[in-house]
Protein backbone atom coordinates (compact mmCIF):
# COMPACT_ATOMS: atom_id res chain seq x y z
CA UNK A 1 0.00 0.00 0.00
CA UNK A 2 1.27 4.00 -0.84
CA UNK A 3 0.96 5.37 2.63
CA UNK A 4 1.25 8.59 0.97
CA UNK A 5 -1.96 8.76 -0.87
CA UNK A 6 -4.85 10.40 0.96
CA UNK A 7 -7.21 8.34 2.53
CA UNK A 8 -5.05 4.82 1.40
CA UNK A 9 -7.36 3.38 4.73
CA UNK A 10 -10.39 3.45 2.11
CA UNK A 11 -8.82 0.72 -0.03
CA UNK A 12 -7.13 -0.99 2.73
CA UNK A 13 -7.74 -4.43 4.43
CA UNK A 14 -6.62 -5.02 7.80
CA UNK A 15 -5.67 -7.79 9.52
CA UNK A 16 -6.06 -8.25 13.17
CA UNK A 17 -3.31 -9.51 15.32
CA UNK A 18 -3.99 -10.79 19.03
CA UNK A 19 -0.13 -11.28 19.67
CA UNK A 20 -0.22 -13.43 22.56
CA UNK A 21 -1.68 -16.00 20.18
CA UNK A 22 -0.25 -15.48 17.38
CA UNK A 23 3.05 -16.59 16.63
CA UNK A 24 5.71 -18.10 19.39
CA UNK A 25 9.17 -17.35 18.59
CA UNK A 26 11.18 -18.39 22.37
CA UNK A 27 9.11 -21.11 23.18
CA UNK A 28 7.52 -19.78 26.35
CA UNK A 29 4.36 -20.48 25.11
CA UNK A 30 3.02 -16.49 24.47
CA UNK A 31 3.27 -15.18 21.17
CA UNK A 32 5.27 -12.19 20.70
CA UNK A 33 7.04 -9.50 18.16
CA UNK A 34 9.78 -11.64 16.64
CA UNK A 35 7.17 -14.36 15.80
CA UNK A 36 4.74 -11.75 14.11
CA UNK A 37 7.69 -10.57 12.10
CA UNK A 38 8.68 -14.63 10.98
CA UNK A 39 5.05 -14.29 9.76
CA UNK A 40 4.98 -11.72 7.67
CA UNK A 41 5.43 -13.27 4.12
CA UNK A 42 2.38 -15.31 4.96
CA UNK A 43 0.64 -12.04 5.65
CA UNK A 44 1.76 -10.66 2.61
CA UNK A 45 0.87 -13.36 0.59
CA UNK A 46 -2.83 -12.85 1.69
CA UNK A 47 -2.52 -9.70 0.41
CA UNK A 48 -3.34 -7.24 3.53
CA UNK A 49 -2.37 -3.63 3.71
CA UNK A 50 -1.76 -3.42 7.90
CA UNK A 51 -1.98 -4.69 10.72
CA UNK A 52 -3.52 -3.69 13.88
CA UNK A 53 -1.99 -5.43 16.65
CA UNK A 54 -4.11 -5.32 20.00
CA UNK A 55 -2.14 -4.15 23.06
CA UNK A 56 1.34 -4.74 23.82
CA UNK A 57 2.36 -2.66 25.88
CA UNK A 58 3.50 -3.04 29.11
CA UNK A 59 0.74 -4.62 30.99
CA UNK A 60 -0.15 -6.85 34.49
CA UNK A 61 -2.58 -8.70 31.60
CA UNK A 62 -5.27 -8.84 33.79
CA UNK A 63 -7.30 -8.13 31.13
CA UNK A 64 -5.05 -9.54 28.19
CA UNK A 65 -2.68 -6.05 27.84
CA UNK A 66 -6.36 -3.81 27.88
CA UNK A 67 -4.82 -2.88 31.26
CA UNK A 68 -1.35 -0.86 30.22
CA UNK A 69 0.90 0.18 33.27
CA UNK A 70 3.57 2.34 31.01
CA UNK A 71 1.93 3.07 27.69
CA UNK A 72 5.62 3.95 26.05
CA UNK A 73 7.19 0.48 26.86
CA UNK A 74 6.59 -2.75 24.86
CA UNK A 75 5.54 -5.71 27.31
CA UNK A 76 8.82 -7.88 28.00
CA UNK A 77 6.47 -11.12 26.91
CA UNK A 78 6.32 -9.96 23.38
CA UNK A 79 9.58 -8.51 23.15
CA UNK A 80 11.53 -4.95 22.67
CA UNK A 81 11.02 -1.90 21.73
CA UNK A 82 14.38 -2.89 19.59
CA UNK A 83 11.68 -5.87 17.96
CA UNK A 84 8.95 -3.14 17.32
CA UNK A 85 11.31 -1.41 15.41
CA UNK A 86 11.64 -4.33 13.73
CA UNK A 87 8.74 -5.32 13.14
CA UNK A 88 7.76 -1.47 12.00
CA UNK A 89 10.43 -1.63 9.43
CA UNK A 90 10.29 -5.53 8.14
CA UNK A 91 6.09 -4.85 7.71
CA UNK A 92 6.75 -1.29 5.77
CA UNK A 93 9.19 -2.84 3.65
CA UNK A 94 6.34 -5.45 2.63
CA UNK A 95 4.07 -2.73 1.97
CA UNK A 96 2.32 -3.23 5.57
CA UNK A 97 1.43 -0.76 8.23
CA UNK A 98 1.27 -1.45 12.00
CA UNK A 99 -1.59 -0.09 13.86
CA UNK A 100 -1.18 -0.45 17.77
CA UNK A 101 -3.86 -0.21 19.56
CA UNK A 102 -4.26 2.29 22.48
CA UNK A 103 -6.46 1.83 25.25
CA UNK A 104 -6.48 5.56 26.56
CA UNK A 105 -10.12 5.15 28.59
CA UNK A 106 -8.52 3.51 31.40
CA UNK A 107 -4.63 2.52 32.44
CA UNK A 108 -4.02 -0.77 34.68
CA UNK A 109 -4.16 -0.30 38.68
CA UNK A 110 -0.44 -0.84 38.57
CA UNK A 111 0.19 2.11 36.30
CA UNK A 112 2.47 4.68 37.70
CA UNK A 113 0.00 7.24 37.84
CA UNK A 114 -2.81 5.12 39.78
CA UNK A 115 0.28 4.21 42.32
CA UNK A 116 0.92 7.72 42.92
CA UNK A 117 -2.83 8.66 42.81
CA UNK A 118 -3.66 5.93 45.64
CA UNK A 119 -0.84 7.95 48.05
CA UNK A 120 -3.05 10.73 48.66
CA UNK A 121 -5.72 12.74 47.63
CA UNK A 122 -2.96 16.29 47.36
CA UNK A 123 -0.90 14.07 45.39
CA UNK A 124 -0.67 15.94 41.77
CA UNK A 125 -1.65 12.31 40.56
CA UNK A 126 -4.61 11.75 42.06
CA UNK A 127 -6.92 13.92 39.95
CA UNK A 128 -5.48 11.57 36.83
CA UNK A 129 -8.80 9.08 37.76
CA UNK A 130 -12.42 9.60 38.85
CA UNK A 131 -12.70 9.57 42.68
CA UNK A 132 -16.04 10.46 44.61
CA UNK A 133 -16.17 10.66 48.88
CA UNK A 134 -18.37 7.99 50.52
CA UNK A 135 -18.80 5.32 53.07
CA UNK A 136 -17.95 1.78 52.68
CA UNK A 137 -20.45 -0.50 51.27
CA UNK A 138 -22.42 2.97 49.95
CA UNK A 139 -21.13 3.43 46.24
CA UNK A 140 -22.17 6.62 44.95
CA UNK A 141 -24.54 4.72 42.26
CA UNK A 142 -25.64 1.70 41.17
CA UNK A 143 -23.41 1.50 37.88
CA UNK A 144 -21.88 -1.77 36.75
CA UNK A 145 -18.59 -3.03 35.65
CA UNK A 146 -18.61 -4.52 32.79
CA UNK A 147 -16.14 -7.52 33.61
CA UNK A 148 -19.43 -8.07 36.87
CA UNK A 149 -19.58 -6.44 40.32
CA UNK A 150 -19.80 -2.54 40.80
CA UNK A 151 -17.58 0.03 38.66
CA UNK A 152 -16.83 1.44 41.66
CA UNK A 153 -14.01 -0.10 44.13
CA UNK A 154 -13.44 1.48 48.02
CA UNK A 155 -10.25 2.52 48.66
CA UNK A 156 -10.20 2.86 52.75
CA UNK A 157 -6.79 4.48 52.88
CA UNK A 158 -8.40 7.82 50.86
CA UNK A 159 -11.87 7.16 52.25
CA UNK A 160 -12.88 7.61 48.45
CA UNK A 161 -14.14 5.43 45.63
CA UNK A 162 -12.72 5.17 41.73
CA UNK A 163 -14.17 4.71 38.57
CA UNK A 164 -14.00 1.44 36.69
CA UNK A 165 -16.02 0.93 33.95
CA UNK A 166 -14.14 -2.44 33.03
CA UNK A 167 -12.26 -4.83 35.92
CA UNK A 168 -10.81 -3.18 38.86
CA UNK A 169 -7.73 -3.61 37.89
CA UNK A 170 -8.73 -0.95 34.94
CA UNK A 171 -9.28 2.60 36.77
CA UNK A 172 -10.75 5.17 34.08
CA UNK A 173 -8.91 8.19 33.19
CA UNK A 174 -10.20 11.68 34.34
CA UNK A 175 -10.52 12.80 30.75
CA UNK A 176 -11.86 16.43 32.18
CA UNK A 177 -8.22 16.71 33.44
CA UNK A 178 -6.35 18.64 30.79
CA UNK A 179 -3.15 17.45 32.23
CA UNK A 180 -4.42 13.77 31.43
CA UNK A 181 -5.46 14.27 27.95
CA UNK A 182 -1.56 15.99 27.34
CA UNK A 183 -0.28 13.22 28.74
CA UNK A 184 -2.04 10.85 26.22
CA UNK A 185 -1.42 13.12 23.24
CA UNK A 186 2.35 12.77 24.30
CA UNK A 187 2.10 9.26 23.90
CA UNK A 188 0.52 9.38 20.69
CA UNK A 189 3.05 11.76 18.93
CA UNK A 190 5.24 9.01 20.65
CA UNK A 191 4.80 6.27 18.48
CA UNK A 192 3.64 8.47 15.37
CA UNK A 193 7.69 9.34 15.69
CA UNK A 194 8.04 5.45 15.28
CA UNK A 195 6.77 5.47 12.34
CA UNK A 196 2.80 3.69 12.88
CA UNK A 197 0.45 3.64 10.04
CA UNK A 198 -2.18 4.31 12.61
CA UNK A 199 -4.01 3.51 15.79
CA UNK A 200 -6.96 1.49 17.26
CA UNK A 201 -8.54 3.53 20.15
CA UNK A 202 -10.22 1.46 22.51
CA UNK A 203 -13.92 2.25 23.75
CA UNK A 204 -13.25 5.62 22.91
CA UNK A 205 -16.52 6.62 22.76
CA UNK A 206 -16.56 6.43 26.61
CA UNK A 207 -13.83 8.58 27.61
CA UNK A 208 -16.64 11.84 27.12
CA UNK A 209 -18.21 10.46 30.33
CA UNK A 210 -20.22 11.77 33.51
CA UNK A 211 -20.60 8.79 35.99
CA UNK A 212 -22.67 11.14 38.39
CA UNK A 213 -25.06 11.01 35.48
CA UNK A 214 -24.20 7.40 34.43
CA UNK A 215 -23.62 8.29 31.37
CA UNK A 216 -20.93 6.19 29.69
CA UNK A 217 -20.60 6.37 26.38
CA UNK A 218 -21.36 9.38 24.02
CA UNK A 219 -20.98 11.80 27.24
CA UNK A 220 -21.51 15.27 27.17
CA UNK A 221 -17.92 16.10 26.47
CA UNK A 222 -16.99 13.71 23.81
CA UNK A 223 -16.51 15.36 20.97
CA UNK A 224 -14.68 18.41 22.41
CA UNK A 225 -12.05 15.63 23.08
CA UNK A 226 -11.69 13.61 20.81
CA UNK A 227 -11.61 16.65 18.19
CA UNK A 228 -8.97 18.19 20.44
CA UNK A 229 -6.81 14.51 20.50
CA UNK A 230 -6.90 14.86 16.81
CA UNK A 231 -5.79 18.26 16.44
CA UNK A 232 -3.00 18.02 19.05
CA UNK A 233 -1.78 14.49 17.39
CA UNK A 234 -2.73 12.58 14.36
CA UNK A 235 -5.33 15.24 12.29
CA UNK A 236 -3.66 15.66 9.12
CA UNK A 237 -1.32 12.71 9.10
CA UNK A 238 -2.39 10.84 6.91
CA UNK A 239 -2.84 7.62 9.30
CA UNK A 240 -5.74 5.47 9.65
CA UNK A 241 -7.45 5.97 12.92
CA UNK A 242 -9.76 3.15 14.13
CA UNK A 243 -12.60 4.51 17.17
CA UNK A 244 -13.73 1.57 18.36
CA UNK A 245 -17.34 2.74 18.99
CA UNK A 246 -20.18 0.69 21.04
CA UNK A 247 -22.38 2.91 21.26
CA UNK A 248 -22.50 4.93 17.79
CA UNK A 249 -25.77 5.02 15.99
CA UNK A 250 -25.27 6.27 12.31
CA UNK A 251 -25.76 10.15 13.39
CA UNK A 252 -23.10 9.62 15.69
CA UNK A 253 -21.00 7.69 13.18
CA UNK A 254 -20.95 10.25 10.91
CA UNK A 255 -19.60 12.77 13.23
CA UNK A 256 -16.82 10.51 14.47
CA UNK A 257 -15.52 9.49 10.92
CA UNK A 258 -16.61 12.80 9.03
CA UNK A 259 -14.65 13.10 5.76
CA UNK A 260 -13.04 16.51 7.01
CA UNK A 261 -10.74 14.47 9.19
CA UNK A 262 -11.77 15.95 12.48
CA UNK A 263 -12.12 13.01 14.02
CA UNK A 264 -11.02 9.68 13.29
CA UNK A 265 -10.79 8.27 9.74
CA UNK A 266 -13.46 5.43 10.54
CA UNK A 267 -16.00 3.77 13.35
CA UNK A 268 -15.99 0.44 14.90
CA UNK A 269 -19.57 -0.22 15.51
CA UNK A 270 -21.07 -3.17 16.87
CA UNK A 271 -24.90 -2.74 15.35
CA UNK A 272 -24.85 -5.91 13.50
CA UNK A 273 -22.52 -8.09 15.92
CA UNK A 274 -25.41 -7.83 18.80
CA UNK A 275 -28.06 -8.42 16.70
CA UNK A 276 -28.78 -11.56 18.65
CA UNK A 277 -28.19 -10.26 22.20
CA UNK A 278 -30.82 -10.59 24.55
CA UNK A 279 -30.83 -8.99 27.89
CA UNK A 280 -27.33 -9.51 27.93
CA UNK A 281 -24.82 -11.04 26.34
CA UNK A 282 -25.25 -14.65 27.69
CA UNK A 283 -28.76 -14.72 26.81
CA UNK A 284 -29.20 -15.20 23.11
CA UNK A 285 -32.20 -14.02 21.20
CA UNK A 286 -33.03 -14.96 17.51
CA UNK A 287 -31.55 -13.22 14.81
CA UNK A 288 -32.75 -13.70 11.35
CA UNK A 289 -31.25 -12.41 8.23
CA UNK A 290 -33.58 -9.80 6.89
CA UNK A 291 -32.62 -8.56 10.48
CA UNK A 292 -29.42 -8.55 9.46
CA UNK A 293 -29.38 -7.49 6.09
CA UNK A 294 -31.59 -4.51 7.33
CA UNK A 295 -28.99 -3.28 9.52
CA UNK A 296 -25.83 -3.55 7.22
CA UNK A 297 -28.28 -1.69 4.58
CA UNK A 298 -28.74 1.21 6.99
CA UNK A 299 -25.62 1.50 7.69
CA UNK A 300 -24.18 1.12 3.99
CA UNK A 301 -26.51 3.75 3.18
CA UNK A 302 -25.96 5.83 6.23
CA UNK A 303 -22.55 6.36 5.85
CA UNK A 304 -21.92 6.23 2.05
CA UNK A 305 -20.71 9.89 1.53
CA UNK A 306 -20.58 11.37 4.68
CA UNK A 307 -18.83 8.80 6.76
CA UNK A 308 -16.89 5.63 7.01
CA UNK A 309 -17.48 2.23 8.79
CA UNK A 310 -14.91 -0.88 9.32
CA UNK A 311 -16.10 -4.34 8.23
CA UNK A 312 -16.01 -7.27 10.42
CA UNK A 313 -17.18 -10.63 11.51
CA UNK A 314 -15.00 -11.27 13.91
CA UNK A 315 -12.21 -9.53 16.37
CA UNK A 316 -11.10 -10.89 19.89
CA UNK A 317 -14.00 -10.08 21.80
CA UNK A 318 -16.55 -12.02 19.40
CA UNK A 319 -16.73 -15.71 18.95
CA UNK A 320 -16.14 -17.16 15.56
CA UNK A 321 -17.99 -16.30 13.14
CA UNK A 322 -17.95 -19.79 11.18
CA UNK A 323 -19.51 -21.04 14.23
CA UNK A 324 -21.88 -17.79 14.99
CA UNK A 325 -23.51 -17.50 11.78
CA UNK A 326 -22.01 -20.44 9.55
CA UNK A 327 -21.69 -23.82 10.01
CA UNK A 328 -18.50 -25.30 11.41
CA UNK A 329 -19.54 -28.91 10.68
CA UNK A 330 -19.61 -29.80 7.30
CA UNK A 331 -19.95 -26.58 5.19
CA UNK A 332 -17.15 -25.17 7.21
CA UNK A 333 -15.40 -24.17 4.33
CA UNK A 334 -18.61 -23.12 2.06
CA UNK A 335 -20.08 -21.30 4.85
CA UNK A 336 -16.67 -19.26 5.51
CA UNK A 337 -16.29 -18.51 2.20
CA UNK A 338 -20.04 -17.25 2.09
CA UNK A 339 -19.50 -15.05 4.76
CA UNK A 340 -16.75 -13.53 3.63
CA UNK A 341 -17.98 -12.47 0.36
CA UNK A 342 -20.69 -11.13 1.71
CA UNK A 343 -18.81 -8.86 3.82
CA UNK A 344 -16.09 -8.00 1.75
CA UNK A 345 -18.21 -6.80 -1.14
CA UNK A 346 -19.94 -4.14 0.87
CA UNK A 347 -18.03 -0.12 1.43
CA UNK A 348 -15.64 0.45 4.52
CA UNK A 349 -12.84 -1.09 5.37
CA UNK A 350 -12.77 -5.18 5.81
CA UNK A 351 -11.16 -6.87 8.84
CA UNK A 352 -9.83 -9.98 9.00
CA UNK A 353 -9.57 -11.54 12.89
CA UNK A 354 -6.50 -13.88 12.78
CA UNK A 355 -7.63 -17.13 11.59
CA UNK A 356 -10.74 -16.67 10.30
CA UNK A 357 -8.67 -16.24 6.58
CA UNK A 358 -8.67 -20.38 8.12
CA UNK A 359 -12.47 -20.57 9.10
CA UNK A 360 -11.14 -21.30 12.38
CA UNK A 361 -13.88 -22.22 14.75
CA UNK A 362 -15.37 -22.05 18.57
CA UNK A 363 -13.56 -24.04 21.25
CA UNK A 364 -15.55 -25.34 23.60
CA UNK A 365 -13.33 -25.78 26.38
CA UNK A 366 -13.86 -26.82 29.88
CA UNK A 367 -13.57 -23.74 32.81
CA UNK A 368 -10.08 -24.83 33.74
CA UNK A 369 -8.63 -23.97 30.08
CA UNK A 370 -10.68 -20.56 30.32
CA UNK A 371 -8.43 -17.68 30.36
CA UNK A 372 -10.45 -14.05 30.04
CA UNK A 373 -11.51 -12.18 32.94
CA UNK A 374 -14.81 -11.71 31.44
CA UNK A 375 -15.87 -15.68 31.25
CA UNK A 376 -14.30 -16.59 34.09
CA UNK A 377 -16.10 -13.71 36.48
CA UNK A 378 -19.17 -14.62 34.01
CA UNK A 379 -19.48 -18.03 35.15
CA UNK A 380 -19.22 -17.23 38.71
CA UNK A 381 -22.32 -14.34 38.10
CA UNK A 382 -24.42 -17.09 36.33
CA UNK A 383 -23.90 -19.43 38.74
CA UNK A 384 -24.95 -16.91 42.02
CA UNK A 385 -27.87 -16.58 39.62
CA UNK A 386 -29.16 -19.76 39.62
CA UNK A 387 -27.83 -20.84 36.42
CA UNK A 388 -26.57 -24.63 36.31
CA UNK A 389 -23.06 -25.23 35.71
CA UNK A 390 -24.09 -26.74 32.12
CA UNK A 391 -26.21 -23.50 31.48
CA UNK A 392 -23.29 -21.06 32.51
CA UNK A 393 -20.76 -23.16 30.21
CA UNK A 394 -23.10 -23.40 27.05
CA UNK A 395 -23.03 -19.58 27.72
CA UNK A 396 -19.83 -19.13 27.42
CA UNK A 397 -19.17 -21.93 24.80
CA UNK A 398 -21.29 -19.73 22.54
CA UNK A 399 -20.03 -16.42 22.84
CA UNK A 400 -17.26 -16.40 25.14
CA UNK A 401 -14.15 -14.04 24.44
CA UNK A 402 -11.35 -17.05 24.31
CA UNK A 403 -13.09 -18.73 21.59
CA UNK A 404 -11.71 -15.75 19.60
CA UNK A 405 -8.00 -16.50 21.39
CA UNK A 406 -7.26 -19.67 21.12
CA UNK A 407 -3.79 -19.83 19.32
CA UNK A 408 -3.28 -19.11 15.87
CA UNK A 409 -3.43 -23.07 13.73
CA UNK A 410 -0.01 -22.89 11.73
CA UNK A 411 0.15 -26.38 11.19
CA UNK A 412 -1.27 -29.98 12.04
CA UNK A 413 2.04 -30.61 13.89
CA UNK A 414 2.54 -30.01 18.23
CA UNK A 415 1.19 -27.38 19.18
CA UNK A 416 -0.01 -26.30 15.69
CA UNK A 417 3.40 -24.50 15.23
CA UNK A 418 2.41 -21.73 17.24
CA UNK A 419 5.45 -22.99 19.82
CA UNK A 420 7.83 -25.14 20.95
CA UNK A 421 6.76 -24.86 24.70
CA UNK A 422 3.51 -25.19 26.53
CA UNK A 423 1.05 -22.98 24.93
CA UNK A 424 -0.72 -19.71 27.40
CA UNK A 425 -3.52 -21.20 26.50
CA UNK A 426 -4.88 -24.34 25.10
CA UNK A 427 -4.57 -25.22 20.95
CA UNK A 428 -8.28 -26.06 19.08
CA UNK A 429 -7.95 -29.61 18.65
CA UNK A 430 -8.88 -29.57 15.51
CA UNK A 431 -6.12 -27.92 14.06
CA UNK A 432 -5.43 -31.26 12.52
CA UNK A 433 -7.37 -30.62 9.54
CA UNK A 434 -7.51 -26.79 10.06
CA UNK A 435 -4.60 -24.76 9.72
CA UNK A 436 -2.88 -22.11 7.34
CA UNK A 437 -0.16 -24.93 5.89
CA UNK A 438 -3.26 -27.11 4.80
CA UNK A 439 -4.68 -24.13 3.72
CA UNK A 440 -2.05 -23.03 1.72
CA UNK A 441 -2.11 -26.41 -0.12
CA UNK A 442 -5.72 -26.43 -1.44
CA UNK A 443 -6.45 -23.85 -4.08
CA UNK A 444 -9.88 -24.19 -2.72
CA UNK A 445 -9.67 -23.20 0.78
CA UNK A 446 -10.93 -20.32 2.41
CA UNK A 447 -7.86 -18.68 2.80
CA UNK A 448 -7.76 -17.95 -1.36
CA UNK A 449 -11.07 -16.89 -1.04
CA UNK A 450 -9.79 -13.99 1.10
CA UNK A 451 -6.80 -13.36 -1.13
CA UNK A 452 -9.17 -13.04 -3.67
CA UNK A 453 -11.93 -10.79 -2.20
CA UNK A 454 -8.71 -8.42 -0.58
CA UNK A 455 -7.07 -8.53 -4.17
CA UNK A 456 -10.50 -7.24 -5.90
CA UNK A 457 -10.77 -4.27 -3.62
CA UNK A 458 -7.51 -3.39 -5.22
CA UNK A 459 -8.76 -3.68 -8.75
CA UNK A 460 -11.95 -3.01 -8.50
CA UNK A 461 -12.99 0.79 -8.01
CA UNK A 462 -16.35 0.17 -7.11
CA UNK A 463 -15.88 -2.08 -4.07
CA UNK A 464 -14.63 1.36 -2.48
CA UNK A 465 -16.41 3.60 -4.10
CA UNK A 466 -20.01 1.95 -4.83
CA UNK A 467 -23.51 2.97 -2.93
CA UNK A 468 -25.71 0.10 -1.83
CA UNK A 469 -29.09 -1.13 -2.86
CA UNK A 470 -30.22 -4.01 -1.10
CA UNK A 471 -32.02 -6.65 -3.27
CA UNK A 472 -34.73 -9.15 -1.62
CA UNK A 473 -34.87 -7.71 1.68
CA UNK A 474 -37.06 -10.11 3.15
CA UNK A 475 -35.57 -13.01 1.75
CA UNK A 476 -34.22 -16.00 4.81
CA UNK A 477 -31.56 -17.19 3.01
CA UNK A 478 -30.07 -15.20 0.32
CA UNK A 479 -28.00 -12.25 1.07
CA UNK A 480 -27.85 -9.90 -2.21
CA UNK A 481 -26.71 -6.79 -2.99
CA UNK A 482 -25.78 -4.32 -5.97
CA UNK A 483 -23.36 -1.49 -5.51
CA UNK A 484 -22.75 0.87 -7.94
CA UNK A 485 -19.60 3.50 -8.28
CA UNK A 486 -16.56 4.11 -10.21
CA UNK A 487 -17.88 3.21 -13.71
CA UNK A 488 -18.83 -0.18 -12.38
CA UNK A 489 -21.88 -2.39 -10.69
CA UNK A 490 -21.12 -5.07 -8.61
CA UNK A 491 -23.26 -7.46 -7.74
CA UNK A 492 -23.08 -9.61 -5.17
CA UNK A 493 -25.20 -12.48 -4.19
CA UNK A 494 -24.74 -15.43 -1.09
CA UNK A 495 -26.94 -18.18 0.44
CA UNK A 496 -26.18 -18.18 3.79
CA UNK A 497 -27.90 -21.22 4.44
CA UNK A 498 -27.14 -24.79 4.12
CA UNK A 499 -30.43 -25.24 1.80
CA UNK A 500 -30.40 -24.77 -1.76
CA UNK A 501 -31.65 -21.33 -2.70
CA UNK A 502 -33.74 -19.83 -5.71
CA UNK A 503 -32.25 -16.61 -6.79
CA UNK A 504 -32.67 -15.31 -10.14
CA UNK A 505 -29.93 -13.49 -11.60
CA UNK A 506 -31.19 -9.90 -12.19
CA UNK A 507 -31.66 -9.41 -16.26
CA UNK A 508 -28.95 -6.08 -15.97
CA UNK A 509 -26.17 -8.66 -15.08
CA UNK A 510 -26.95 -11.72 -17.97
CA UNK A 511 -23.85 -10.62 -19.57
CA UNK A 512 -21.29 -9.54 -16.62
CA UNK A 513 -18.66 -10.47 -15.64
CA UNK A 514 -18.09 -13.65 -12.49
CA UNK A 515 -15.31 -12.31 -10.71
CA UNK A 516 -15.87 -14.81 -7.98
CA UNK A 517 -17.67 -18.09 -7.73
CA UNK A 518 -16.94 -19.86 -4.36
CA UNK A 519 -18.68 -23.48 -5.94
CA UNK A 520 -17.57 -23.45 -9.59
CA UNK A 521 -19.81 -22.49 -12.20
CA UNK A 522 -23.14 -20.70 -10.65
CA UNK A 523 -26.37 -22.90 -11.36
CA UNK A 524 -29.02 -20.84 -13.45
CA UNK A 525 -31.52 -19.31 -11.70
CA UNK A 526 -30.32 -20.76 -8.22
CA UNK A 527 -27.51 -21.11 -5.27
CA UNK A 528 -26.25 -23.96 -3.94
CA UNK A 529 -26.18 -24.10 0.29
CA UNK A 530 -23.36 -21.72 1.36
CA UNK A 531 -22.76 -20.33 -2.10
CA UNK A 532 -21.42 -17.08 -3.10
CA UNK A 533 -21.21 -14.82 -6.21
CA UNK A 534 -19.57 -11.81 -7.60
CA UNK A 535 -20.63 -10.19 -10.93
CA UNK A 536 -19.13 -7.10 -12.11
CA UNK A 537 -19.97 -4.64 -15.29
CA UNK A 538 -19.14 -1.85 -16.84
CA UNK A 539 -21.88 1.14 -16.39
O1 LIG B 1 -13.86 -3.77 24.42
C1 LIG B 1 -14.91 -2.91 24.75
C2 LIG B 1 -16.06 -3.56 25.34
O2 LIG B 1 -17.02 -2.88 25.63
C3 LIG B 1 -15.97 -5.03 25.57
O3 LIG B 1 -15.39 -5.22 26.81
C4 LIG B 1 -17.23 -5.69 25.49
O4 LIG B 1 -18.14 -5.14 26.38
C5 LIG B 1 -17.04 -7.12 25.81
O5 LIG B 1 -15.98 -7.62 25.06
C6 LIG B 1 -18.27 -7.86 25.48
O6 LIG B 1 -18.00 -9.19 25.61
C7 LIG B 1 -12.58 -3.28 24.48
C8 LIG B 1 -11.61 -4.37 24.09
O7 LIG B 1 -11.87 -4.76 22.77
C9 LIG B 1 -11.73 -5.50 25.06
O8 LIG B 1 -10.92 -6.59 24.71
C10 LIG B 1 -11.34 -4.97 26.42
O9 LIG B 1 -11.55 -5.96 27.39
C11 LIG B 1 -12.16 -3.74 26.80
O10 LIG B 1 -12.23 -2.78 25.75
C12 LIG B 1 -11.54 -3.04 27.96
O11 LIG B 1 -10.36 -2.39 27.57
Amino acid sequence: MDFTKKDWWKRAVIYQIYPKSFQDSDGDGIGDLPGIISRLDYLQKLGVDALWLCPVFASPQADNGYDISDYRAIDPMFGTMEDMRALIREAKARGIGILLDLVLNHTSDRHRWFREALKGRDNPFHDYYIWRDGEPGTPPNGMKATFGGPAWTWVPELGQYYFHQFAPQQPDLNWANPKVRQELYGVIRSWMAEGVAGFRLDVIDQVGKDPDLEVTANGPRLLEFLREMNRETFGGANLVTVGETWGANIERARQYSAPDGSIFSMVFQFEQMVLDQGPSKWEPRPMTLPALKKSIARWQQGLHGCGWNSLFWNNHDLPRIVSRWGDDGACRVQSAQALAVALHGLQGTPYIYQGEELGMTNAAYPLADLRDIESLNAYKDLRARGWSDAEAMAAIHRVGRDNARTPMQWSAGPNAGFTAGTPWMRINPNHTAVNAEAALADPGSVFYTYQKLIALRKTCPVFVEGDFTLLCPEDEQVFAYVRRGGGQALLAAVNLSGRPAAFPLPEEFSGAELLLATQGSPAPGALRPWEALLYCKKE
